[in-house]
């Protein structure tokens, strides 16, 4: 960004001159040291460095830009994108299988649901962009070397006419915060645990909708109620029922017991948020 592209924004003027206020404030109320400060820019600096960025961010910060946002609003509860998502994954048409490796670890679990308006009626086509750690809590791009797979469980499914979308995959596990970076350091340093509840990640999009960013979490996780990130919201935890018997395995052509799991998204107009 160069200089000569800037024009004064009133709006960042406020919430900049805000920021200071409150981090100035913030130093004499702790007293804090040269020595601690010096602490501080080092740990930005190893931050960037290490490419944490968006995780620490998102993992301090970005449940509460969701709690404001999110006031008022109208269908399915939001929850927050995180530090993983990847625009342009596969396209793919309902039913589908996310891009997985040949020896995919963990479960096979079928998801499935619909996508409506507020009235109820179906939106035909609407895009279910959806993205997820393996069963070992990696995602592709970000923990998965790209020659090993690409895209890995993740996709961008297209409706039915009907608004219905199914897709297999794989359940995912609860998720660790890298234990190895400044991420995880600050969070043991300050005695926080390090785990999301399992979850998968989904983006929402028809013409004329507002698009919605959000996530399902597998009921029964053990830190659903203390998710690190602070992003479960109740009606977003959902139950992943087994099958094991034999009917339905070879109903599904599944060889080893699998899961279900069902949502129906409701999203909101596009004119809802500009009245
Ligand atoms: C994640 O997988 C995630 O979804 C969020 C919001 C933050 C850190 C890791
Ligand atoms: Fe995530």
């Amino acid at each position: 960004m160069s200089t000569s592209s800037i024009t004064p924004s009133p709006r960042l003027k406020a919430v900049f001159d805000s920021l200071l206020v409150t981090l100035r404030q913030f130093i004499r109320d702790h007293r804090i040291s040269h020595d601690e400060y010096r602490h501080a820019v080092a740990f930005m600096l190893e931050t960037a460095e290490k490419g944490e960025i968006p995780l620490l961010m998102d993992v301090l910060l970005e449940a509460t830009v969701d709690q404001v946002e999110s006031e008022g609003h109208r269908g399915t509860a939001s929850s927050v994108e995180g530090p993983f998502y990847v625009a342009n994954a596969p396209a793919m048409k309902t039913p589908a299988v996310l891009p997985h490796r040949a020896n995919e670890p963990g479960d096979v679990v079928f998801v499935s649901g619909t996508v409506r308006a507020a009235d109820g009626a179906p939106l035909a086509g609407a895009i279910v962009d959806v993205w997820q750690a393996d069963a070992q809590g990696a995602y592709s791009h970000f923990n998965i070397p790209e020659a090993e797979a690409k895209f890995n469980l993740r996709a961008r499914i297209s409706a039915d006419k009907d608004g219905g979308f199914e897709f297999q995959t794989w359940v995912p596990s609860s998720y660790e915060i890298p234990k190895h970076g400044p991420t995880g350091d600050i969070l043991k340093a300050t005695g926080r645990h390090p785990w999301r509840p399992a979850h998968i990640h989904f983006r929402l999009s028809q013409p004329g909708f507002q698009t919605l960013t959000t996530q399902l979490f597998v009921a029964g996780d053990p830190y659903i109620d203390s998710d690190v990130v602070g992003a479960v919201k109740a009606p977003l935890v959902i139950n992943f029922a087994r099958h094991e018997n034999p009917a339905e395995l070879r109903e599904r052509g599944q060889q080893r017991p699998f899961y279900t799991a069902r949502y129906d998204f409701v999203l909101a107009s596009a004119l809802a948020k500009a009245a």
